[in-house]
């Protein structure tokens, strides 16, 4: 079945952005000969006008939305109407204009941040909307749960197929590196490689340690993305994951062996914990033929090397 034909224009929303720009990738690979990208400069997603006159001149026939304001647990906890204002007005303009346009397809996506911090696990679909959420990401959250409540009612009231893929905790090339704004692995990754580099004894790790996370390496999103595009999937919310979890102290671990530092962990406790586990629940989307397929030490291996400052560490003097 072909629901997007190979040379159909295809539109990623986000393109220089992590997930965005690995969509790109596996939509190459794929033979997908039309994808269309726009610039912050060329196309501000805040601007509703231009993003409605865009959508209506070019009517792609598919559209990823990977743009978004996105940060870890520090920035989503500080920046909290940043994170609610510009997530909302983005995916509206982007909602809202493609149902203007005419594009009857597109795959919105959010984080698993939007189920209940108390959810059961691992993390069922339907476990949206049936607790209170995690007090560090609300906002965002909120904005991620209108998101699909959005696409959900255009299929409903107006008969589009938009669908909602909510991916765990993401890393790879092309993430965010600074260190006051990443997400946990990033921020590890680099912390260690600058304390290796400098002949620090030390990795200072966020919280208690104790905090289960799943990590699912960029392109296996990707491919998941392309996957639920090419099969015509537009049925309700997915979840994206690789069905594994592991306490931040572990991640720390396991950073530490792909950049070669044997030093201590030591854990700052002023800053929070945040949601205590969040592994998803996977059987939806294995059952609709994608699974991840890569493992943690190499995709840290791969992120390590793709990183802005993996270049080989300044040799200090007297190691
Ligand atoms: O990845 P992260 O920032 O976000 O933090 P969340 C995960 C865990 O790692 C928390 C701990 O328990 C942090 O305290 N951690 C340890 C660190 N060291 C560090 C560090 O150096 N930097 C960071 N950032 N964390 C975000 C949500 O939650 O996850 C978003 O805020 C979104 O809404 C995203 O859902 C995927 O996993 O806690």
């Amino acid at each position: 079945m072909t629901v997007i034909a190979h040379d159909a224009p295809i539109y990623v929303a986000g393109h220089r952005g992590m997930v965005g720009s690995a969509i790109v990738r596996a939509l190459a690979a794929r033979g997908y000969t039309n994808v269309l990208t726009r610039t912050r400069e060329q196309l501000d997603l805040l601007d509703q006008a231009a993003v409605h006159r865009w959508l209506a001149d070019v009517r792609p026939a598919y559209l990823h939305i990977a743009a978004a304001k996105v940060g870890g647990i520090q920035a989503n906890n500080t920046e909290r109407a940043d994170f609610l204002w510009q997530n909302l007005q983005i995916q509206n303009n982007l909602i809202h204009g493609a149902h203007e346009a005419g594009v009857q397809r597109l795959l919105f996506l959010g984080s698993s941040c939007i189920y209940p911090r108390d959810a059961a696990q691992p993390i069922r679909e339907d476990s949206l909307l049936t607790g209170p959420l995690e007090a560090t990401n609300e906002p965002y959250a909120i904005a991620k749960i209108a998101g699909i409540k959005l696409c959900e009612s255009y299929n409903r009231q107006h008969g589009r197929q938009y669908a909602c893929a909510m991916p765990t905790n993401l890393y790879g090339p092309n993430d965010n590196y600074d260190l006051a704004t990443s997400h946990v692995l990033p921020a590890l990754l680099r912390k260690a490689h600058e304390a290796q580099a400098r002949g620090e004894r030390e990795l200072v790790v966020w919280g208690s340690g104790t905090p289960r996370r799943e990590f699912l390496y960029v392109d296996d999103l990707a491919e998941a993305c392309v996957h639920l595009m090419a099969t015509g999937y537009d049925g309700p919310l997915v979840n994206v994951g690789c069905g594994e979890d592991l306490t931040i102290r572990e991640l720390a671990e396991a950073v530490m062996r792909t950049v070669g530092f044997d030093g201590r962990i030591v854990f700052d406790a002023s800053k929070p914990d945040g949601t205590p586990r969040k592994l998803l629940d996977v059987s939806r989307i294995q059952a609709l033929g994608w699974r991840a397929t890569t493992p943690l030490g190499e995709g840290l291996v791969r992120a390590y090397a793709a990183a802005p400052f993996a270049s080989p560490a300044p040799a200090v003097p007297g190691r």
